[in-house]
């Protein structure tokens, strides 16, 4: 597959087109040159380089006819561009050449470019490493996204609060994107519908341009790149000239405004639903704008003939978010091609496909269907059709239905309408099978499918981690870069002392680069040689960073107790994003901070407990932070953590997990082995019983001293005002509707055995060298191929 090494550019070739490119792309000499006009001469190079793969492989798959992918998310949280593109096609080496004969620092010209971050966590970074093994596979395939002006917010702390300022990474030229001004679409909403000639036609009372910005993924080795095609609004009338003419300026832009809000930011709203007239139409310009270029391109490849669409077209719908594609699919196939209602149905079933996210009831969409009707009146019609004829042929099932109580709830509408529905974790699947759509399930027992998650290891092993990757290339081969399985070959390496003290090595490299820099950003002293303990993810109440927070409490507590007690020094990690609306996760931020204040100013507890929290966690932190991670916190309340992703990036760069049974956890321990996992708290089922319980917090923190206490110091004011904390003791003590206080106990002994096993550094190693070795699995390499056998039925191009 590897193009001939003779093919690739050598250093040399490099450094003139980086000079070439700086010449007559940037419009500046070499001594005028800023980091910024470097990077972009360097991503210049690098992007000419992607375009000859990613023209051939569209022409291969035009020209045969393929089927192809087209996987459709409100959000894809990219990250940067350039390390990982150079990466891919194999160029490291030269291009570290070429930078040091330019007299250029690879890190200031890599850290120059923002991260893409149009996605909000785990959903929006799942499609990104989705789309990068699709690539790397070389699956003919599109992402359809939004080209968000503003993706997700930057977080600052004030305080210890969190505070909020607009993203702006569009400021500056993006080196990765082509414009398609000639792939521009017309999406319209509101208005109303007539009847013609027995034909329902939907009269839209206002319109906007979708326009396509593509930008090139490169696979693995670069011989073949797939387009993220992202929607950015235009105005279908620039400004209204009269107002103008009539000296009424601002007016004037109105409409250009007005259009322009549709791409303009990014929902920050992550597992919660915000319900917003806006964000329906976000959805439906992404599905309609995607949905007529897929046509346009089946129609050119194939003919008129939209019969044959599923053979040709596999659609992947991410969550529900871009759910009103079955609608509009029918409303396509009926009103603009001539089919009949249950042929069209038929046709966008067996198009179409979903995946769930998530069971929290709080995040499953759903839309009063006043406000469907109003902004896309013809789209409730289809789903009054949709659901009767559903009803008719299942027997009119007492609970299903998509609309109830004047909602349309999008969850069932995406089920009804989707070929496969599939859940992202082997415990996700089992539960989206017996809770939320148990009924559905009864209904349609072969719909359903598991396709546990993965993250691509070109970004998150080979490029976030060189020390280990050159390890590993070392001691197995360069194969598992692209067969991650190959990581199995390290198991023989497991006892070997030599191997051992090499991984350390690796580990320690890491941890001390982010020592330095946890240094210069927060002024922290951490120790290299302290546990590096580390929870980064969204701030949400299932996802426990208060249990984590606590546990800290009462470890600090308890070094107090007994100062001269042989602590196993540790560094608590925290990063993460509350939703700016979420009040109880920034109380959580809050106090960590809070707490982190207190504690790393104690000169008694300082050697054995340090807290850090760097704001504005993103994809670039989670690559420093992940390869320096001894330990990985995956502790939410069993049963609400679909999967899972950053779990998998933790074993993957040879973290240990702390967890509970929930989401992928269970698959990780299954592979890696339960001696080598630390497990605690309730199963899914022993949960659901518990939290059934009247006063199961009261009672399980009057059972734990250590909790108690806890609480405790943050009611007597111990880290920052009381009054700050009334609510969260409130509903920890009262509520408690995650159950930290019932999995408070379980937690804490847990984590003392970690204490204890990271002690025995050989045993340490080895538990961390079998985590990587039986990581393959979680490669997103694996997911895709079942998401290509079980649902797209597409194969891989052979070039
Ligand atoms: F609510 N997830 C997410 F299901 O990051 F839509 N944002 C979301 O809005 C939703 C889910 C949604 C996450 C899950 O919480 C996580 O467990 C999972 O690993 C990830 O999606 C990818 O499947």
């Amino acid at each position: 597959m590897r193009p001939e090494l003779s093919q690739l550019p050598t250093a040399q070739d490099l450094s003139e087109q980086i000079l070439h490119h700086l010449t007559h792309t940037q419009g500046r000499g070499p001594e005028f040159a800023t980091v910024f006009d470097w990077r972009l001469a360097v991503s210049y190079t690098i992007r000419d380089l992607i375009v000859t793969p990613w023209m051939a492989g569209h022409r291969a798959s035009r020209d045969r006819k393929l089927k192809r992918v087209y996987y459709l998310s409100m959000e894809f949280l990219i990250g940067r561009i350039l390390g990982d593109a150079i990466i891919n096609l194999g160029l490291d080496a030269q291009m570290d050449q070429a930078l040091a004969t330019l007299g250029l620092d690879r890190t200031e010209i890599l850290e120059d470019e923002p991260d893409a971050a149009l996605g909000n966590g785990g959903l929006g970074r799942l499609a990104a490493c989705f789309m990068e093994s699709l690539s790397s596979l070389g699956v003919p395939a599109f992402g359809y996204g939004i080209r968000y002006e503003h993706g997700l917010f930057r977080q600052r702390f004030e305080g210890g609060q969190q505070v909020e300022a607009p993203e702006d990474w569009l400021n500056q030229p993006h080196p990765w994107e082509f414009v398609r001004v000639d792939y521009s679409y017309t999406v319209g909403f509101k208005g109303h519908v007539e009847t013609v000639d027995g034909k329902s036609v939907w009269r839209p009372g206002e319109s906007v341009i979708a326009r396509a910005y593509d930008t090139p993924v490169i696979g693995w080795e670069g011989n073949w790149a797939n387009t993220l095609r992202l929607w950015g609004a235009q105005p279908t009338n620039l400004f209204d000239l009269h107002r103008f003419n009539a000296g009424d300026y601002a007016a004037a832009a109105e409409p250009e405004a007005l259009a322009r809000t549709l791409s303009r930011v990014l929902y920050p709203d992550d597992t919660t639903e915000s319900g917003k007239e806006l964000r329906l139409k976000q959805e439906y310009f992404l599905t309609s704008a995607a949905l007529q270029d897929i046509i346009r391109r089946f129609v050119a490849e194939h003919g008129e003939d939209l019969a044959h669409l599923p053979d040709k077209v596999a659609i992947q719908l991410n969550d529900t978010h871009p759910a009103i594609a079955g609608p509009e699919l029918i409303r396509i196939l009926m009103d603009e091609h001539g089919f009949g209602f249950t042929e069209a149905l038929g046709l966008a079933r067996r198009t179409l496909n979903y995946t769930n996210h998530t069971l929290l009831p709080e995040a499953l969409e759903r839309w009063s269907t006043w406000l469907m009707g109003h902004v896309l009146p013809r789209h409730l019609q289809i789903i009054e059709m949709i659901d009767a004829e559903h009803r008719a042929t299942t027997g009119r099932p007492a609970h299903v239905s998509i609309l109830q109580h004047d909602q349309v709830l999008m969850g069932e509408l995406a089920f009804i309408m989707a070929g496969k529905v599939n859940g992202v974790s082997a415990l996700h699947t089992d539960l989206v099978r017996s809770t939320v759509f148990s009924d559905l399930h009864k209904l349609h027992p072969d719909r359903i499918v598991n396709e546990t998650n993965g993250v691509t290891p070109r970004r998150w092993l080979r490029m976030a981690n060189p020390p280990l990757a050159k390890l590993l290339d070392q001691s197995i081969g360069t194969g598992w870069t692209g067969d991650l399985d190959q990581l199995k070959g390290l198991e023989a390496h497991a006892d070997d002392p030599a191997f051992l003290h090499a991984l350390r090595a690796a580990k320690r490299l890491n941890k001390v680069a982010l020592s330095n820099g946890l240094l210069a950003g927060l002024g922290i002293k951490a120790d290299p040689d302290a546990i590096f303990d580390v929870q980064v993810k969204r701030m949400h109440e299932y996802k426990r960073q208060l249990l984590n927070t606590l546990e800290a409490i009462a470890l600090w507590h308890r070094i107090h107790e007994s100062p001269n007690g042989d602590w196993t020094p540790r560094l608590k990690i925290f990063g993460g994003k509350a939703a700016p609306g979420y009040w109880m996760a920034k109380s959580i931020i809050h106090l960590i901070n809070d707490v982190a204040a207190t504690i790393n100013k104690d000169p008694v507890t300082a050697p054995y407990l340090q807290i850090a929290y760097p704001p504005n966690y993103n994809v670039s932190m989670a690559e420093h932070l992940i390869p320096a991670a001894d330990l990985s916190e995956q502790i939410s309340t069993a049963g609400k953590e679909a999967s899972g992703t950053g779990n998998m990036k933790f074993t993957m760069n040879g973290a240990l997990t702390i967890g509970t049974l929930d989401g992928a956890n269970v698959e990780i321990r299954e592979q890696v082995g339960p001696e080598n996992f630390f497990l605690f708290g309730l199963t899914a089922a022993e949960a659901a019983a518990e939290k059934a319980k009247p006063g199961h917090a009261r009672a399980a923190i009057e059972k734990s001293e250590d909790m108690k206490i806890a609480l405790q110091l943050i009611a007597e004011g111990r880290f920052g005002r009381a009054e700050h904390y009334f609510s969260l003791l409130d509903r920890t003590w009262n509520d408690d509707p995650f159950l930290v206080a019932s999995d408070f106990a379980s937690y804490f002994a847990c984590q003392r055995k970690v204490d204890a096993a990271y002690r025995d550094a050989r045993d340490w190693d080895r538990m961390a060298a079998l985590n990587i070795a039986r990581s393959g699995f979680f490669s997103s390499d694996r997911t895709i191929r079942g998401y290509m056998a079980d649902i797209w039925k597409v194969e891989a191009v052979t070039l």
